[in-house]
């Protein structure tokens, strides 16, 4: 055969293979189904924002728009160190706050005065946002930029004029510096403002005022890889999960309508007949502010409390997006970037050792019992979905086999139902752990032919206050518990001499703050002494450790009430601890 027509033929018959592939792979796939842009970002999984603008020189989190650029002059800005600790903490890439609402540019923007090149820091010659790229660039990490809709400086803020303005502006970030993940346009509209000194409140209506659609071409053509956060009006291809708390629903559907209004039912849980793929991104901080207060040093989220948010994003099929605050040095704090480090440590100490491999696997139908040898124990359960076919499964079942008894598990980090819905990307399931010899994980409703693309078993260790800057207090080795949802009960294995009680309150909401309290100490359960009662002064507005001091006493039993909460009628804590003699 001649070569020219060899090579045809093996064209063809390839290209009936592929096509052949291709209908039979289309034939697997099952209702809206996310784009490659969408699969390469979910594979991202931990990417960091960072919040650095005027607000980390006047301690606020947002600026009026009218702050002096004169206060931008760090010392030690080292866009390195932000990469190097970020990459450290397991993220892969950066979503930088080129512009917040205050409008000041962290570039030297050609269309405004209100940035860098204004400001004394390296003579007004500085950009961050090319020195954050390039340190990206050099550690490996994807780069993106948060460009607020909502400019409290420009003039023209609230008319058409500041559009063409916003759209210049989005156009230097996406052609000046290299290839850009996301584009993150925060919700927050309008309102008042200094505009150029009018100093009034502008109200806009969010759904036309953007012209989304005309930005999202332009995003397209300049960032073809690029996928666009918004939370309201034009979908984008990411949704916002309705919290900053750091958690999406345990529901959690990758889907939306492609029009009408999203509450926040439909972005906390998706919408599970929802016509157009728009996955959640969790959005939280490492501390309580997005941008870098003194008094906070002491807030930075502990190690139990970011594992929570990660098994609550991440292990609910979404990413999680955790914000460093830059400190007015320039640098990332040292209690942050050591906790950020601690955090990704933990993640590869509880997934490095998946149980599944040492089990027998046995698949029946849309039933999987995994079988061991001898009694192993776990506590953690993870499941994926091959998601760029849909997201199909509905609800399921888990069981354990403990001393030839089969146990129903449930997810404890749900406060209603069993938990057990979604899946997804990801689906990580933690419960207290089960010494079995099988675990029966059972599919019991789904749209589609489930695919199930892994499946892992864990056994995770405990956060105690020994891991090195885990900020774990000495409330995790306590033995705590609640015996009315008012009445917090503390217990110790033998007498105490005790002359303190310290608490903080809940850090991500007002509700169960305890506002006025009585502490009782007890040696047999029986005979209490009321050891302090009082008020913690300002707690809702600054909600910090509370100490309670008194003289030493002996108590095996710690009983402590929330007499008058600020609001919910459920005690909150983010910890507490108990101040022992040694
Ligand atoms: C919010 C903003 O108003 C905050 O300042 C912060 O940027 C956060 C990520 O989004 O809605």
């Amino acid at each position: 055969m001649p070569k020219n027509l060899l090579l045809s033929a093996l064209l063809l018959v390839s290209s009936i293979f592929s096509t052949l592939m291709a209908q039979q792979s289309d034939a697997n796939q099952f209702g809206p189904l996310p784009s490659e842009n969408q699969l390469r970002w979910q594979d991202m999984e931990m990417y960091a924002f960072i919040h650095y603008s005027l607000n980390t020189y006047t301690d606020q989190e947002w600026g009026f728009g009218h702050e002096d650029p004169m206060l931008f002059n760090p010392s030690n800005l080292d866009c390195r160190q932000w990469a190097k600790v970020c990459k450290q903490s397991g993220m892969k890439g950066i979503i930088f706050t080129a512009k917040h609402h205050c409008g000041f540019c962290m570039w030297p923007s050609a269309y405004t005065d209100y940035s860098v090149k204004n400001a004394p820091w390296k003579n007004g010659k500085g950009d961050v946002v090319r020195e954050l790229a390039e340190a990206c660039k050099a550690e490996g990490l994807k780069f993106a930029v948060y460009l607020s809709p909502w400019d409290r400086n420009h003039p023209e803020y609230g008319r058409p004029e500041y559009v063409t303005y916003f759209r210049n502006q989005l156009r230097e970030l996406l052609t000046n510096y290299g290839e850009i993940f996301e584009v993150w346009f925060d919700g927050a509209n309008g309102g008042d403002g200094w505009y150029g000194g009018a100093n009034e409140t502008r109200q806009i209506d969010r759904t036309t005022y953007y012209e989304w659609h005309e930005t999202y071409k332009m995003i397209r053509e300049l960032q073809p890889q690029c996928v666009i956060w918004n939370d309201g009006s034009d979908r984008g291809d990411l949704r916002w999960v309705g919290t900053e708390a750091g958690n999406c629903g345990e529901t959690n559907w990758s889907l939306l309508y492609k029009t009408g209004d999203v509450p926040f039912h439909m972005l906390h849980f998706g919408v599970e007949n929802g016509d157009v793929w728009c996955p959640a991104e969790t959005n939280t901080s490492i501390r309580p502010g997005w941008f870098y207060h003194k008094t906070e040093d002491e807030n930075v989220k502990s190690l139990s409390k970011l594992m929570d948010t990660y098994y609550k994003s991440v292990g609910r099929n979404s990413t999680l997006l955790l914000n460093f605050p830059i400190a007015p040095n320039g640098r990332i704090h040292p209690t942050d970037s050591l906790r950020g480090i601690a955090f990704a440590q933990m993640i590869q100490e509880i997934f490095k050792k998946n149980l599944v491999k040492k089990a027998k696997v046995v698949r029946e139908g849309n039933q999987t019992i995994l079988s061991f040898k001898k009694p192993t124990a776990f506590n953690r359960f993870l499941a994926e979905e091959d998601i760029a076919k849909g997201q199909r499964v509905k609800k399921f079942t888990l069981e354990a086999l403990v001393d030839g008894q089969w146990q129903s598990l449930k997810d404890a980090l749900v406060e209603q139902g069993d938990g057990l819905t979604t899946i997804g990307h990801r689906r990580i399931i933690c419960f207290p752990t089960v010494t079995a010899t099988k675990l029966r994980f059972t599919i019991t409703d789904t749209k589609a032919p489930p695919l199930i693309s892994k499946l892992g078993i864990y056994l995770a260790p405990d956060l105690t206050s020994d891991i090195p800057h885990s900020g774990e207090k000495k409330s995790s080795a306590l033995h705590i518990f609640f015996s009315s949802p008012q009445e917090m009960i503390i217990n110790y294995d033998t007498e105490q001499t005790i002359n303190g009680f310290r608490y903080l309150p809940p850090q991500d909401t007002k509700d169960g703050v305890i506002t006025h309290y009585t502490l009782w100490t007890s040696t047999d359960w029986s005979h209490w002494t009321k050891v302090s009662s009082g008020e913690f002064s300002n707690i809702v507005n600054n909600p910090i450790w509370q100490t309670i001091q008194f003289p030493p006493t002996k108590a095996r039993i710690i009983r402590f009430n929330a007499d008058r909460l600020s609001s919910g009628d459920r005690m909150g804590y983010s910890d507490v601890e108990v101040v022992t003699e040694e």
